[in-house]
């Protein structure tokens, strides 16, 4: 027996699938152009009717929509629906400038918890197992979605949140946990926590679902070693709902991306062409159920490419690759994402040059980041503060603009060295993709 939790729609035969999508993606694209003002004249602009979207062949006459449209639409630009009908949001954790608030209805709620419960079933879940839920919980849609999804599943739940492995452990073993649901690098941390005391032969463990940041195949060997599970990828966005968006199956060789919900296309992110089956290119997502933030043609920046090859799992919905980096440089650090400018903002803002240098490490599971930053030459003859009354500053600075502790150290003027070309901010050590 398979494990599936909408059989019908999981296996749906592709022709079928497609022709729902098509059916879906026509109703939608009328629905955005009736209901949000910015469709209606971004369509305009680009000279396409609702008309003239007849199918699935004709996506690729809509204009793309970015994370900068969402920007400036913030907080209410994209709405489909009135206010009123809205129960939920959940938002990025970005700060000024780059915060995405995503709306929900309680259908929408309702599509993305059966997202997530389709993962827990492929993954194994049933209604026996017992379910702790590790992404943080609030705006971040980590702990929201994967504890919708447990719910409709009907595993017993722990609403874990992240953080405090010492509780994480003593629920883990006092209550059986048979699923765990984090980031990879927190299950990381976990497994090494596991056997530096000695306890995995306490464990119920059978399964994880880790994803909201990039893992390599060695992390996924280590993990499962570790808790002694097998441990499956899942990937989403804020923006598209959350996590969810697609999933691993038994074969762990790719993400089904729920193709009822979602339509996925590759594109050349410098040129904006659709790419063929294969091919490596920026993922771009539309959805054709949610109503409350229908986003059609989302550029994701996240570079990956799909595969339709048959699915030893019975599941015909397209899967795409693990992502292969960004075509934008977000990075995402201790599980947050992180863009230069925003570190760039606090620097300026507080008088320095754009002088600076970004490095991310990861030892043992955990992820550092440095920023070093010049003194400007005036700071250097002029020394109102102490370097390390400078480094607390930025360091304060940085913690509310990102959420997270970044070490800070103030060089001399002129001692990071000046790049010919582009400037190399980020040092990324963690080689992750
Ligand atoms: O990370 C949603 C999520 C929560 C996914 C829990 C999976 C599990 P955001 O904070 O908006 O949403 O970040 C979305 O994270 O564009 C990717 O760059 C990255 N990402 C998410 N899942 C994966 C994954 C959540 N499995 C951004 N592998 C996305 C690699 C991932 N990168």
């Amino acid at each position: 027996m398979k494990n599936y939790y909408q059989p019908e729609i999981e296996t749906m035969p592709l022709d079928e699938l497609q022709e729902l999508q098509s059916k879906r993606l026509i109703e939608q694209v009328q629905y955005v152009y009736d209901h949000v003002k910015f469709y209606h004249d971004r369509m305009d602009e680009a000279g396409v009717k609702p008309q003239d979207i007849q199918g699935l062949s004709d996506l690729s006459k809509l204009p793309f929509i970015t994370k900068d449209d969402l920007r400036d639409q913030y907080p209410y630009g994209l709405l489909g629906v009135p206010l009123k009908d809205c129960v939920r949001i959940q938002s990025t954790s970005g700060t000024t400038g780059r915060r995405v608030v995503a709306f929900y209805t309680q259908e929408d709620l309702d599509v993305w918890e059966d997202c997530c419960a389709r993962a827990i079933v492929a993954a194994g879940g049933t209604k026996d197992d017992v379910c702790q839920v590790c992404y943080g919980y609030g705006l971040f849609t980590g702990g929201p979605g994967l504890n919708g999804g447990s719910h409709k599943v009907g595993c017993l739940t722990l609403p874990m949140s992240s953080g405090n492995t010492e509780r994480q452990l003593q629920f883990m073993t006092d209550l059986e946990a048979t699923i765990l649901c984090c980031t990879p690098s927190y299950a990381a941390n976990l497994g090494e926590a596991v056997n530096e005391r000695g306890m995995k032969d306490q464990l119920k463990l059978k399964a994880g679902i880790f994803g909201a940041e990039p893992w390599t195949e060695e992390m996924r060997h280590n993990i499962e070693e570790s808790l002694g599970i097998k441990a499956y990828d899942i990937y989403g966005l804020t923006e598209i709902s959350g996590p969810g968006v697609s999933f691993e199956c038994e074969e762990q060789a790719g993400m089904h991306i729920q193709e009822d919900h979602f339509i996925a296309e590759i594109i050349d992110p410098k040129t904006g062409e659709t790419l063929p089956e294969g091919e490596t290119g920026e993922l771009v997502l539309s959805c054709i159920t949610k109503k409350a933030f229908p986003l059609l043609r989302y550029r994701t920046r996240d570079l990956c490419r799909l595969s339709r090859k048959k699915c030893s799992c019975g599941r015909t919905h397209v899967r795409m690759k693990k992502p292969k980096g960004r075509s934008d440089d977000m990075m995402i650090v201790k599980g947050v994402n992180v863009w230069p400018s925003q570190i760039e903002t606090v620097l300026l803002n507080q008088g320095y040059e754009a002088n600076y240098q970004i490095v991310v490490d990861r030892v043992g599971n955990h992820d550092s980041i440095e920023v070093q930053v010049e003194l400007t030459p005036e700071m250097a003859q002029n020394p109102t503060l102490t370097i390390a009354q400078r480094e607390k500053k930025i360091t304060s600075g940085l913690k509310s603009m990102l959420g997270i502790t970044v070490d800070v150290k103030v060089v001399e003027p002129k001692s990071i060295a000046r790049s010919e070309g582009k400037a190399v901010r980020v040092i990324d050590k963690r080689h992750l993709y």
